[in-house]
């Protein structure tokens, strides 16, 4: 059997010289390749110690560390299932995610421990561990007591490596489950694609709870055997001073929006960069020009989602597969990356000719093998010749460009985030006096696209927006909360009775005047 267990190549690509630095902290803490050899090996001594079943998941939900990482490394180490829970995620939508996903093994902070534990002991999981910020907690103090060998244990490229919950435009929230053959040649592609050289050193601002900062950012940096700088949470200021010493840097818009904003960005500041991805949501034109003016580099944005990692890219140099197109162009996410089969169809299902708009269908060796436990949804999603409907709506130019202009799930990014409108209007529609609600995106210029309530009442009924807001709050991760809720009379309707959120965009579109 070959060993396909993405944990290897990315341990294969370490620098032969181990004792040199692999992570380097806010704090000015240095991990060296050992560091993350040892530690990984021991954290997955202890996995395997537990005597967990085959294809457990181990779901955590704990700040960014360095620690955090390596219980991430540590768990493909040990061919466990990753299942990563952003900390904004409060107990209605944990308890969904570990009911749901019935994890083994549960690492939380010791904060958290009285809830999450209750949550996870409910729904049959084990072993709860605590890890927190400073180092300290029940994953470290055991994993110290295990050796720091340990074998890779085999994995075959179509075994889960972990699952990322998506929500979903009705219902709850679905798993992805991404392969080791998923993340790996996904991680190879873009390797050779964004041209990774020796020396490279990645600023890493982004959380490590989504694709973007755990898979792009993480795998991208190790598989080249490239240091990177670790930033706790992001800090415009601190990232820029961070830049003479890296070369690469990536981040949703709303990271380049605030960089911008600092006077300390200019060329100089930029001078050791060799290269700027963004990616995650739409990045505005004038995004995109005033830090091509601003530094002299151009933003090389590229697009991909939860189920199927990385899937079009604007060039690194040229791309032989279009007449040594080399351009990076602003507007659009570039070309679908080798091996990704991309097509545009319209809505009677046929291929449309270049340059027209409908839905993104795409094939790949990474898409993802499905929803965790929905084969129904899964089944839905995909066409019958094997095309993943990505739910996202674009067109492919003469050149091979592919451009995103919109989307056919009702979903808002803001931020980077996917919020969705239907979860929202669930708790909304479930609160005392309310009749229904709206929740749509209108355009925000930190957060790109932020969201806002439009609420109705019960006959009656008084309700204030701010109690509205308040209410989401206590349930509700922060970044889904509208950043402004209406009460109306009523919602706009089209003939059918369906309401016309296009028209509330455009009433509140100019809420937070761009
Ligand atoms: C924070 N807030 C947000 C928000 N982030 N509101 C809307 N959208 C967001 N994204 C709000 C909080 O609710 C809080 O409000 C206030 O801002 C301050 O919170 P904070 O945590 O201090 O915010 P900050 O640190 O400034 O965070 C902003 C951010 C963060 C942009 C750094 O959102 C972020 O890291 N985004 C990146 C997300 C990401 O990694 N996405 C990749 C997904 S993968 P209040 O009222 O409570 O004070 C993917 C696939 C692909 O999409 O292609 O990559
Ligand atoms: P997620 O489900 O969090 O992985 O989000 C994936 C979605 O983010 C995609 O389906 C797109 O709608 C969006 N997305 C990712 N990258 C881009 C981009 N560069 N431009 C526009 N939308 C993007």
């Amino acid at each position: 059997m070959t060993q396909d267990n993405l944990f290897v190549a990315l341990r294969a690509s370490f620098p032969s010289d181990l004792k040199t630095v692999a992570v380097q902290t806010d704090e000015g803490l240095q991990y060296s390749w050992l560091d993350l050899e040892r530690s990984t090996a021991m954290v997955a001594n202890l996995l395997q110690s537990l005597g967990l079943p085959e294809g457990s998941r181990v779901a955590v939900q704990v700040e960014k560390s360095v620690e955090a990482l390596i219980m991430y490394l540590a768990t493909l180490r040990a061919g466990y299932v990753f299942l990563p829970l952003n900390t904004a995620y409060q107990t209605a939508e944990i308890e969904y995610f570990i009911g749901n996903a019935e994890p083994a093994v549960v690492v939380c902070s010791g904060a958290n421990f009285a809830w999450v534990s209750k949550i996870a002991f409910k729904a049959g999981t084990q072993h709860v561990f605590t890890l927190n910020e400073d180092r300290t907690g029940s994953l470290l103090d055991r994993a110290a007591l295990q050796s720091d060998r340990h074998t890779p244990v085999q994995r075959r490229a179509d075994d889960l490596a972990a699952i990322l919950y998506t929500s979903g435009t009705t219902g709850r929230s679905k798993g992805a489950m991404l392969t080791h053959g998923n993340m790996l040649s996904n991680a190879l592609t873009l390797k050779d694609y964004w041209g990774w050289e020796k020396g490279d050193v990645l600023i890493h601002a982004l959380p490590i709870f989504h694709v973007h900062g755990l898979f792009v950012a993480i795998h991208g940096a190790l598989i080249n055997g490239s240091k990177m700088i670790w930033m706790a949470k992001f800090d415009p200021k601190r990232a820029i001073s961070y830049m003479p010493q890296a070369t690469v840097f990536m981040g949703v818009p709303t990271l380049y929006v605030r960089m911008l904003a600092e006077p300390a960005l200019d060329k100089a500041a930029v001078k050791n960069m060799r290269l700027f991805i963004a990616g995650s949501a739409p990045l505005l034109i004038e995004t995109f020009t005033e830090w091509q003016e601003r530094t002299g580099h151009t933003i090389l944005e590229r697009y991909g989602m939860s189920e199927t990692a990385m899937l079009t890219s604007n060039p690194y140099a040229a791309d032989k597969r279009y007449a040594k197109q080399s351009e990076r162009r602003g507007g659009t996410v570039g070309f679908p990356l080798p091996g990704v089969d991309l097509r545009v169809h319209g809505d009677d299902g046929q291929k449309l000719p270049v340059g027209e708009i409908g839905a993104i269908q795409v094939k790949g060796p990474n898409v993802f093998k499905g929803y965790w436990r929905m084969p129904e949804k899964t089944a839905e999603e995909f066409t019958a010749d094997g095309f993943f409907k990505t739910g996202d709506v674009g067109k492919v130019d003469e050149r091979g460009y592919v451009t995103i202009v919109g989307r056919s799930k009702d979903l808002i990014i803001s931020g980077g985030y996917n919020v969705y409108p239907a979860e929202i209007e669930g708790y909304i529609n479930d609160m005392k006096g309310v009749a229904e609600s709206a929740v749509v995106g209108v355009p925000h210029p930190d957060f790109g696209e932020v969201g806002v309530a439009v609420v109705t009442l019960k006959p009656g009924a008084s309700v204030q927006p701010e109690s509205v807001l308040a209410e989401l709050k206590a349930k509700l991760a922060n970044f889904k909360i509208p950043k402004r809720c209406f009460v109306v009379p009523e919602l706009p309707r089209n003939t059918m009775g369906k309401v016309q959120k296009n028209l509330l965009r455009e009433k509140y579109k100019g809420l937070f005047s761009v």
